[in-house]
């Protein structure tokens, strides 16, 4: 099966939670504290891989969790750091965020990663908190959550040259004998059904990759024969080789398959429509073919088009198709980079830091949120008398309690962080 889209949910490993152990020695009735750090949780990364061709595996396993960290032990000895899970998914892969609809990146190179959910930091053991005042901390922090998203994963092929053509035409035929891609050959229509891959070796040095895709017809945009949702597979191609079957033309309008295509390409996209297509008359070893062709040559060069008459079942005319398509494509690099370095920013770019937290008011109660905040409360252990009196001395040092008094907070009131709720008192 050919999956193109998928939705997952991963979720990061926790970080393991900080220790809270004393050193138990002869002869030394009170040893200091030794409770180590919690290991930090294992991350979730996607990386691209050249040999991965679908989302299949992704579609059979949408939920992904990486392994929390462990916790701290005594004697200053810190958790094991949970392991990392990389999926791998085909070049070309764009990962959009789901809840924030926002496109996390889009790999395009081998071996290109990214990590989508951080694991989370691992406690810090009770031996962290031990100071002039405090000698003996019987708290620890809890580890952090590891990060969880909704992703929406979809792959957009990347290739160089896209194959078009009504069914039939011999796409498949062409790219079986340029390439080492094996897509299915049949004389019917919509013998393709998924689009298919290969690489153009055109010399020791170059090479480009081409994509066929399932034919196309009248009508693919309202869902005739297999439709036109294929078509987002060639967006991003450099160039279109648009093959025409030779022995199949009406005299009167020998246009007619072609325009009909293009209209299909401009009703998916006016940026498609807008590549540089290429002509290929398929089928010159048929003796139709050869009473057609001039009619052709004479209708297509009219047009403004270069015209490569081929026979893809013999082999014929194809090297001086791949010379012409590779050295188009150089070209169009060269003056790729040029339009580049020309466009590159003036500017210095100026980032803005997220604050460090946020107040709403709804009623009485002051809801706060921010990552930081938020952050802190997730690796309190509420359940420990002393990590409450830590909490509350991090809370005044991040200002957070002078700007709720000066949001008219009264003794009373409730705070809402995540899900803790909180009576401020001020003695
Ligand atoms: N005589 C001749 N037949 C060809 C040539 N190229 C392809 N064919 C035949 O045309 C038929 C269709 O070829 P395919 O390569 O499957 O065509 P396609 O464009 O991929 O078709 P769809 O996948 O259905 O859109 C097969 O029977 C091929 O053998 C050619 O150059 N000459
Ligand atoms: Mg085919």
């Amino acid at each position: 099966m050919f999956v193109d889209r998928v939705k997952i949910e991963i979720r990061a490993g926790k970080g393991g939670n900080g220790a809270v152990s004393f050193r138990r020695e002869k002869f030394i009735p009170k040893g200091g504290p030794d409770g180590g750090d919690g290991g930090k949780g294992g991350d979730i990364i996607i990386e691209a891989d050249e040999k991965v061709g679908t989302l299949i595996e992704l579609y059979n396993h949408p939920h992904q969790r990486a392994q929390n960290g462990e916790s701290g032990r005594g004697g200053n000895k810190k958790g094991k750091d949970g392991e990392d899970i990389i999926i791998k998914v085909p070049l070309g892969t764009v990962i959009e965020d789901v809840d924030r609809s926002m496109v996390l990146s889009d790999l395009v190179t081998n071996e290109q990663r990214i990590v989508v959910a951080r694991g989370g930091q691992g406690g810090l053991g009770n031996s962290r908190f031990k100071s002039s005042i405090r000698r003996r901390p019987r708290f620890a922090q809890k580890g952090e959550p590891g990060e969880e998203r909704r992703l929406y994963l979809s792959l957009k092929m990347i290739a160089d040259v896209g194959l078009v053509g009504y069914p039939n035409v011999g796409k498949s035929t062409l790219l079986s004998r340029i390439s080492s891609a094996k897509p299915k050959i049949a004389d019917y229509p919509f013998t393709t059904l998924n689009p298919h891959l290969g690489v153009v070796k055109v010399d020791e040095i170059k090479s480009f990759v081409a994509a066929d895709i399932p034919g196309l017809i009248e009508g693919a945009h309202q869902g005739t024969g297999l439709g036109d949702k294929f078509l987002k597979h060639i967006e991003r191609t450099k160039v279109i080789l648009h093959l025409i079957d030779g022995s199949d033309i009406k005299k009167e309008n020998p246009l007619h398959h072609f325009k009909a295509i293009n209209k299909e390409l401009n009703n998916f996209s006016e940026e498609l429509a807008k590549k540089p297509q290429i002509i290929a008359i398929n089928k010159c070893d048929l003796s139709s073919t050869k009473e057609n062709l001039d009619l052709l040559k004479k209708v297509f060069v009219k047009e403004g088009y270069q015209v490569f008459p081929i026979s893809a079942l013999m082999a014929e005319g194809l090297n001086a198709l791949i010379y012409h398509l590779s050295s188009f494509l150089e070209k169009l690099k060269l003056k790729e980079k040029k339009e580049i370095s020309e466009v590159l920013p003036k500017k210095e770019v100026v980032y803005k830091f997220a604050p460090r937290f946020i107040i709403k008011k709804k009623d009485n109660v002051y809801e706060i949120s921010g990552e930081e905040i938020e952050r802190i409360v997730a690796m309190t252990d509420f359940d420990n008398e002393e990590a409450i009196d830590n909490f509350q001395k991090i809370i005044k040092k991040i200002g957070l309690e002078k700007s709720l008094i000066k949001r008219g907070i009264k003794e009373g009131d409730q705070v809402k962080i995540k899900e803790m709720i909180f009576t401020f008192s001020n003695k």
